[in-house]
């Protein structure tokens, strides 16, 4: 039977490029996100190429979370695969001028949210002593940027957390790793100005930034490697991108 993955943050960008390509790889697919419509059309679309769940919840919710991952049932119950890819930038201020609820938001979400997921997952995979979680970080959280102050710190908290899910998970023989992204071309920037997509388009203009599929493409390298070789931790730029600040552009 091929393996189940589960994807959060699959309607958009990273996420949704991971669901296409595992689904032309014939992975079972458990897409979470909160935009039903979006779910919806994955569902349809992938569908023709594999089994497709869908689960609608925010990340954030606690209780909402553990019920929507504990209703799967049949052949999605197991879930081989997680990816914890949910999350967003919130803001981008000085540290004297940021708006707490974008903190609120990035904690809750790129933090929390991530330990909420895992947490409802880890113990099945530890019960069948088998399993592999990939954490996507950023180089958000290898390195502070100005502006970057509480997005790189949800970020730097999920490296940590991968460091510490391998260290742990590592005698139940649980596969823990985490694909760090420079700059990716999706809806991040949209998101982080509230809805401003001049400002966001320009984010990616005047050099090649990464495609989301680029990113699917090395996490499906990192899930196909054999049972004995665990990707621990990846940072992946684009060519023009040396540093958060260091960005080689054409204009
Ligand atoms: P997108 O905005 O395109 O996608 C974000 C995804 O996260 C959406 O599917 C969204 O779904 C989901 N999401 C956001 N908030 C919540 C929530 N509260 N509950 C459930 N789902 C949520 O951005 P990216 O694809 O770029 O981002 C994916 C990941 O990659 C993030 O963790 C981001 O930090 C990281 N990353 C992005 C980089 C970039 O430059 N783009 C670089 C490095 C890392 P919905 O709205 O339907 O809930
Ligand atoms: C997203 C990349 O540089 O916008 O994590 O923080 S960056």
């Amino acid at each position: 039977m091929s393996k189940t993955v589960l994807i959060t943050g699959a309607t958009s960008g990273i996420g949704k490029a991971v669901a296409e390509l595992f689904a032309a790889n014939n992975f079972q697919l458990i897409l979470c996100g909160r935009r039903q419509e979006r779910l919806n059309a994955l569902k349809e679309t992938l569908g023709k190429s594999t089994q497709v769940a869908t689960l609608n919840f925010d990340v954030r919710n606690r209780e909402d979370v553990f019920k929507a991952i504990h209703s799967l049932v049949g052949k999605f119950a197991q879930i081989d695969v997680l990816i914890n890819n949910a999350g967003n930038a919130h803001g981008l201020d000085y540290i004297d001028e940021g708006n707490t609820d974008d903190w609120d938001a990035m904690l809750d979400i790129n933090v929390k949210g991530l330990l909420y997921v895992s947490k409802a997952i880890i113990p099945q995979m530890v019960a069948r002593k088998s399993g592999h979680i990939i954490n996507i970080g950023s180089t958000a959280g290898k390195e502070v940027y100005p502006k970057g102050n509480v997005y790189c710190a949800s970020k730097h908290a999920v490296d940590a957390i991968n460091q510490g899910m391998r260290l742990d998970l590592n005698e139940h023989g649980i596969r823990v790793g985490a694909v760090n992204p420079g700059l990716v071309e999706t809806e991040f920037s949209e998101v982080r100005f509230k809805g401003d997509t001049e400002r966001a388009e320009k984010v990616y203009q005047g050099f090649q930034p990464l495609k989301p599929e680029d990113v699917a493409d090395i996490i499906h390298f990192v899930v196909t490697r054999p049972g004995h070789v665990n990707i621990a931790d990846l940072v992946v730029m684009s060519t023009a991108q040396a540093s958060s600040t260091i960005v080689k552009k054409t204009i």
